[in-house]
């Protein structure tokens, strides 16, 4: 399968329609509703749901995605079948997100106890982005192999940004390491049409992914004290 060498290589892969346009539509027509009429953890122009997988019924087809069978198989063949779901789930509406990597940070790195660039640490986000990105540099931006750099490796400074330019429907499968960022500037008022970014996190069943679990499970926690009605 071509994309695992992509992935290997670079630290993330883009897997061309996975989803149908129907399929996408009624993603955004569900997020619409959800940000309208649900609570929501609000940024400047952005808002954010996260945690939400199998406890929100409000997200219909959205609360169980991260079960569909085909981001399963794709997961399997990154992780092999011994792997889990990390219960992480994020869905962004035209949130802006800087450059970093998706390791535990500030008061989560207490729950990060081992060395993350360790072999047996394996741990990947999906990622769909439910508009098209292929004319423009709103999509996901990463930095190819910086997955498996330190931040004090001075090669890191070699490495080139670049923007992926995925389509309505492709996931993005990408290490956690990565580093990565969003849109530093609204799509939304180019486009006039909101930005949604969805992802889950995945990673094999051992102890670095427990532990990334149990940071992001006290993170979303957090996070979901503090959601607001729109
Ligand atoms: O908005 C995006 O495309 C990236 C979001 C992101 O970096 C993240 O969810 O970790």
């Amino acid at each position: 399968m071509e994309f695992i060498e992509d992935f290997e290589k670079n630290g993330y892969a883009l897997i061309k329609g996975v989803f149908s346009k129907k399929e996408n539509d009624l993603f955004r027509e569900i997020s619409d509703e959800y940000f309208a009429s649900y609570p929501s953890l609000n940024f400047e122009e952005g808002k954010c749901l996260c945690g939400y997988s199998d406890v929100t019924p409000e997200l219909k087809d959205l609360n169980t995605l991260h079960k569909d069978q085909r981001i399963i198989d794709i997961v399997k063949q990154v992780l092999g079948e011994d792997f889990i779901f990390a219960e992480h789930s994020d869905l962004h509406q035209n949130k802006l997100t800087p450059w970093h990597r998706d390791l535990l940070m500030g008061a989560w790195s207490q729950y990060q106890k081992q060395d993350p660039w360790s072999e047996d640490y394996k741990i990947i986000k999906v990622a769909t982005l439910l508009q098209d990105h292929s004319d423009n540099d709103y999509g996901l931006w990463v930095v190819p192999e910086s997955h498996n750099k330190r931040n004090e490796d001075p090669s890191l400074k070699e490495l080139k940004e670049q923007c992926i330019h995925s389509e309505e429907g492709d996931l993005i499968v990408f290490d956690q390491r990565i580093f990565h960022k969003g849109q530093l500037k609204q799509y939304l008022h180019e486009y006039k049409r909101d930005r949604y970014l969805i992802t889950f996190g995945y990673g094999l069943n051992n102890s670095h992914t427990e532990d990334h679990m149990k940071g992001t499970a006290a993170r979303q926690n957090t996070q979901r004290q503090n959601l607001k009605l729109p």
